[in-house]
């Protein structure tokens, strides 16, 4: 069975989150990893979902509302 490994990313507006995981995902990659992302803000068409997938990465998004109200659809992005 495989493992997955998740981790959560949170922090303030310009804390460096985006680069953070744009970074992390690209160097995970480079080791021969799968990666995958899910995004979250509280508005919809989300900027992070576009610019990461236009970097050629999986990505998902739970958008309108965060993480915490919305735990189904972030099991049901990671499925
Ligand atoms: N000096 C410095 N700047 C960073 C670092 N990480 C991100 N930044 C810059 O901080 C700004 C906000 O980063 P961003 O990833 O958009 O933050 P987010 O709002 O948490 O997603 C951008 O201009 C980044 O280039 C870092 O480790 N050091
Ligand atoms: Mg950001």
């Amino acid at each position: 069975m495989k493992r997955i490994q998740f981790v959560m990313l949170g922090g303030f507006l310009g804390a460096g989150k985006t680069t953070t995981m744009s970074k992390l995902a690209a160097h995970y990659k480079s080791k021969g990893l799968n990666v995958a992302l899910v995004t979250n803000d509280q508005a919809v068409n989300l900027v992070d979902t576009n610019s990461l997938r236009s970097q050629g990465l999986t990505v998902e998004e739970v958008a309108g509302a965060c993480f915490c109200c919305k735990f189904d659809e972030l099991v049901d992005r990671i499925g």
